[in-house]
């Protein structure tokens, strides 16, 4: 049997050593700025509590989260995601504590910017951390979604964070047409040209957000989120949906969870190659990954996980593994 060898035929000459392999894996490095951390904040500015569901994540009062976000500058944090928790201040059909005074993320904003003026601060805009029923939107009395009333309410809260700080405001609620709402608010306070509207764009109507939902306390009371978050199989709605977000003009994209959906984001990525796309690498991915092995074999199969991402057309990765990644960052930088 004669041997089928070309010369043309023989790849391994081109990645044989580390230069080249780094030269056939472009834009797949994993730098600080292609890290966002998620961060919990709590009404008790003193506290800090553990998240039993997710070793190693703690959701903290802003007294506890400025050392900690201390520790994670020093090694090259710039960038988090803000969500609020409240536990005393009351939950209503409106949502109405998600910008009170009271609201913890409003009273962070200005400590937070005021002890790190170079980290890059976004907050998620949602209802469902503040509503009584649980939903992003706000309801009609037959239970479904009240699509202008949600909107409306949507862009006060973006505008009402983005007024008190926030570099970023990012709406999860998946409520259509809320980026428009949102940018015409920053325009007519012009705040167009210093806040940035990141959009959870692709975001489907996953089974892998439990931990959060359990440390937020924010599931739904009645019913589920798949009328307002993608179906995980729609492709084609996941690209109208960006599609729409770009033309109401949101400046930042995402698709959310992570791996599972990869496809979507170089979907995403060829179809917006202009836009800066985050991946959220969800709660339920970080509880997977946290079991996937020892520290070593975890840390291994965590930094796979995120160049894939990358690999894939994602600019920035917002993953609750932020801590870890730097120092994994640290340790390669230094060799
Ligand atoms: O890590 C996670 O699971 C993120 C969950 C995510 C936060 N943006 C949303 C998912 C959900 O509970 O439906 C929260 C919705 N506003």
């Amino acid at each position: 049997m004669s041997l089928y060898l070309k010369p043309e035929h023989v790849l391994q000459g081109g990645y044989c050593n580390a230069t080249l392999r780094k030269l056939q894996e472009p834009n797949t490095s994993i730098q600080t700025h292609n890290v966002m951390y998620p961060v919990f904040l709590l009404e008790n500015d003193d506290a800090i509590q553990p998240v039993s569901s997710m070793p190693n994540v703690y959701r903290y009062g802003v007294n506890q989260l400025i050392p900690a976000l201390a520790d994670l500058v020093k090694k090259g944090l710039e960038s988090i995601l803000v969500f609020g928790i409240i536990e005393t201040l009351p939950k209503d059909a409106n949502g109405s504590h998600a910008d009170s005074d009271s609201n913890p993320v409003m009273r962070a904003l200005p400590k937070l910017k005021a002890a790190f003026p170079g980290l890059v601060v976004a907050c998620d805009v949602c209802l469902c951390p503040y509503t009584s029923h649980g939903h992003c939107g706000v309801l009609q009395p037959t239970g479904v979604i009240d699509h202008a009333a949600s909107v409306k309410r949507i862009a006060e809260v973006a505008l009402s964070y983005a007024m008190s700080g926030a570099d970023i405001v990012a709406p999860s609620d998946m409520m259509d047409n809320r980026i428009k709402a949102i940018k015409e608010a920053l325009f007519s306070t012009n705040l167009g040209n210093k806040v940035s509207v990141l959009s959870y764009s692709c975001k489907f109507a996953s089974s892998m957000y439990g931990p959060f939902r359990e440390t937020m306390k924010s599931a739904p009371l009645a019913g589920d989120r798949k009328c307002y978050q993608l179906p995980p199989g729609a492709a084609g709605l996941a690209a109208r949906a960006a599609a729409r977000d770009v033309a109401e003009g949101a400046d930042l994209l995402m698709v959310k969870p992570g791996l599972p959906y990869l496809d979507i984001v170089r979907q995403t990525k060829d179809l917006h190659p202009h836009h800066p796309l985050f991946v959220y690498q969800v709660s339920g991915e970080y509880a997977m990954i946290s079991r996937s092995g020892d520290n070593n074999e975890m840390e291994t199969t965590l930094m796979e996980m995120l160049l894939c991402m990358r690999r894939a057309g994602a600019d920035c990765i917002i993953t609750y593994f932020a801590p870890l990644v730097l120092d994994i960052i640290s340790k390669r930088t230094a060799h």
